[in-house]
């Protein structure tokens, strides 16, 4: 018995936001009922099939019975799709307007009335677009709005929305924490789990269309025959979602499978076998997106090895996927132990010399923040600062540094922080979103990649909570300028409830998650304090790593004078890398805002903040803030038994009592090891340590997953 309950709730968690449960508002359920009576589709598409199909399984779900999916297409109540041009004349005539004012990949969904019947339409320029039509309706319904007189016109706002996947070609997956790599190459190419294809079904239904199949630390032999048609088959399954499958390119690759001296790009030899290269893939993939490429970063081959510098790397790549329609990505996380330098300047300070000088195919791939993926970081100065090169954003949507898929963390709040900064790049209003989707510098490719959160765990995402992130890194990637609150209420409804006794608390408790995680492990501007490698739990003492930037000691910089990098004009002026009046602001420690202190300046532990408290205090204060709201959260979840599963509902609740615990661990292991340097008590208000800060410093993980 029990068995079957987690049997089926293993089910459950899996169909993700995608539930289609019968609605259970009487009123709003007649309304739909009389609303849809039958499904006509125009086109015979691989795509306009899928979408048939997933309108008949969502309505048959929302609806409580199924849907005649062959109505004839001049039935009142009848749901028609297709794109503009299978559409009758009458139809295409009544939504000119709308469709003229939606690119490619949009749609429009609109009441048509005419006499006695009326219709909802659903349509676009492409297949894909009407399948987001599709997607988008059904979660109208998903979320109990009316259906009454639609006029929706919607059209994603960056082209290339796309996963990372840091997957090995072992299955084991890079700061994965959901279990292995969906990609099972061993029986490839015959073999297709089904869970590919639910895979490009979740990934359609909230607009991405792109994929990187495996890790950017790249292994060359994906580049084989013996792979390629490995990709291939994927690529296939993936292409009436309208996902296209990319690969990270080993710079090294031409020696290590090519069986070349060299992979210096200016060698002839070596740019004719990645032409060859390229036109293999593209004959097995003709949609095949083109490359990811991490080069001279953290220890990976690059054009640097051979005296070139990133543009030639870049350039000789793109040159070859070029003829067919490819880009590549060419990622700016770059930063070297050999530079004395802030490594928070290094990337900047490599790449915006080279503004201009990348082919028309090459986006740059920055990392939100300077440094990498913490739970607080100000915008990358390169977002502004190349207006000549497009950049895409790289988010991090698994929680490398976030407590991995045990901490509950709402990340579209962190990525929205982001989208809205302001680079005043081109004066005031010159937001990071903006940047990326091209607006502001008239670029034509634009790009947004999430670093995948996903693995074969039955939930797709460990974390159930983490599903949404997985959801609204989707979102923002269609709308950047949405807002997370939206996100986490449409996902919650979707994916749990539509009471709104369940969603006003649930969705507080999601907003407020992210400024949790940065209060209890790195409030204030501090940054990459987490134990070294795996990077769980709290390690702000190590010092002894080869590379002096891999110590949080680096970050830090506690000492009995105080606390904080000096990053302003009297430290290492990466201030300056900011337009002049970000600059400015991050410079002085009145205008800098609180949240970002310690990243920009090193302060006295008895420095004022605006609060009238000491720097200590506060900081003392601030990680009992994020204990007290995690706590918080645990008593918000223990209330909500009567909306969820009772086996998600015991997961969570699980997840926040580890995290609660865990929130400690970060207070007094951080507040012990800084009150070394601070010599001051702990204020009024946060609790005692438990335990001694050499046991905090003892504890160790030798088998922390994604390492
Ligand atoms: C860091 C990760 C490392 C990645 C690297 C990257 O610790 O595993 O390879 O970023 O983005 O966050 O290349």
């Amino acid at each position: 018995m029990l068995l079957g309950i987690q049997t089926l709730t293993a089910q459950k968690d899996y169909k993700l936001w995608l539930q289609y449960n019968k609605v259970t508002n009487s009123k709003i359920l007649n309304e739909y009922q009389s609303a849809i009576k039958g499904i006509h589709a125009f086109g015979k598409s691989e795509t306009i099939a899928i979408a048939n199909k997933e309108l008949q399984q969502g309505l048959s779900g929302l609806l409580g019975h199924e849907i005649n999916s062959s109505t004839n297409e001049n039935t009142t109540n009848t749901l028609v799709l297709g794109t503009v041009n299978q559409l009758s004349t009458v139809l295409q005539q009544n939504t000119k307007k709308e469709t003229a004012s939606i690119n490619n990949e949009g749609f429009v969904i609109k009441t048509i009335q005419s006499g006695n019947k009326k219709q909802i339409l659903i349509t676009a320029k492409t297949d894909t677009g009407v399948l987001y039509g599709v997607f988008h309706f059904l979660k109208l319904l998903q979320t109990n709005q009316s259906i009454e007189n639609l006029a929706i016109t919607d059209s994603p706002r960056i082209n290339i929305r796309m996963l990372n996947h840091w997957d090995n070609l072992d299955r084991t997956v890079e700061r994965g924490y959901a279990g292995f790599s969906l990609w099972n190459w061993q029986k490839l190419p015959e073999f297709i789990d089904q869970r590919y294809i639910d895979y490009a079904r979740a990934n359609a239904s909230i607009g991405i269309n792109g994929t990187v199949i495996n890790n950017v630390n790249a292994n060359a032999l994906i580049l084989t025959p013996q792979y390629l048609e490995k990709v291939e088959a994927l690529a296939k399954v993936f292409r009436p979602y309208g996902i296209k499958v990319y690969l990270t390119a080993r710079f090294s690759a031409p020696i290590e499978i090519g069986k070349l001296k060299t992979a210096d790009p200016y060698d002839v030899e070596v740019q004719k076998w990645w032409k060859d290269k390229a036109a293999e893939i593209y004959a097995r993939i003709p949609d095949f997106g083109g490359f990811l490429v991490k080069a001279n970063s953290e220890g990976q081959p690059g054009p640097q090895n051979y005296g070139r510098n990133h543009v030639d790397g870049a350039n000789m790549l793109a040159d070859a996927v070029a003829p067919f329609g490819g880009i590549v990505m060419w990622r700016a996380f770059v930063y070297s132990e050999h530079d004395a330098d802030d490594r928070a300047k290094q990337a900047y300070s490599e790449f915006v010399p080279y503004d201009g000088k990348f082919r028309d195919n090459v986006i740059v791939q920055v990392k939100n923040g300077a440094i990498d993926f913490q739970p607080r970081e100000p915008f990358h100065p390169m977002f502004g600062a190349m207006p000549k090169t497009p950049l895409m954003m790289e988010f991090q949507v698994t929680q490398e540094y976030l407590g991995f898929s045990t901490h509950l963390v709402y990340l579209p709040k962190l990525y929205q922080e982001v989208l809205e900064s302001d680079t005043y790049s081109k004066g005031k209003g010159s937001t990071v979103a903006k940047i990326i989707d091209g607006s502001l510098d008239n670029h034509k490719i634009t790009g947004i990649a999430g670093v995948a959160n996903i693995g074969n765990d039955l939930n797709w995402t460990g974390h159930p909570f983490a599903q949404a992130n997985w959801y609204g890194f989707g979102r923002l990637a269609w709308n950047p300028y949405e807002d997370s609150k939206t996100i986490a209420e449409d996902w919650l409804r979707m994916t749990f409830s539509n009471e709104e006794k369940f969603i006003k608390p649930v969705k507080e408790m999601m907003l407020e998650s992210r400024e949790a995680v940065v209060n209890y492990m790195t409030p204030l501007g501090l940054h990459h304090i987490m134990d070294t490698g795996h990077h769980y739990g709290p390690g702000p003492w190590v010092s002894n790593l080869s590379r002096p930037e891999w110590n949080p000691t680096y970050y830090h910089k506690a000492d009995k004078n105080g606390i904080g990098f000096d990053r302003s004009s009297t430290g290492s002026n990466a201030t300056a890398q900011y337009a002049p009046e970000v600059a400015k602001m991050f410079d002085n420690t009145a205008t800098c805002p609180e949240k970002d202190l310690l990243w920009f300046h090193h302060l006295s532990w008895d420095y004022k903040l605006k609060n009238g408290e000491t720097l200590w205090n506060s900081l003392a204060l601030k990680y009992q803030e994020g204990v007290n709201q995690v706590a918080a959260m645990n008593t918000t979840w223990n209330t909500m038994g009567n909306y969820v599963d009772e086996v998600p509902f015991k997961e969570v609740q699980m997840l926040l009592n580890i995290q609660h615990k865990e929130a400690k661990w970060w207070r007094d292991a951080c507040l012990l090891y800084f009150q070394q340097y601070s010599g001051k008590e702990l204020p009024k208000g946060v609790e005692k340590p438990t335990q001694t800060l050499s046991y905090f410093k003892s504890l160790k993980f030798p088998f922390a997953p994604g390492n």
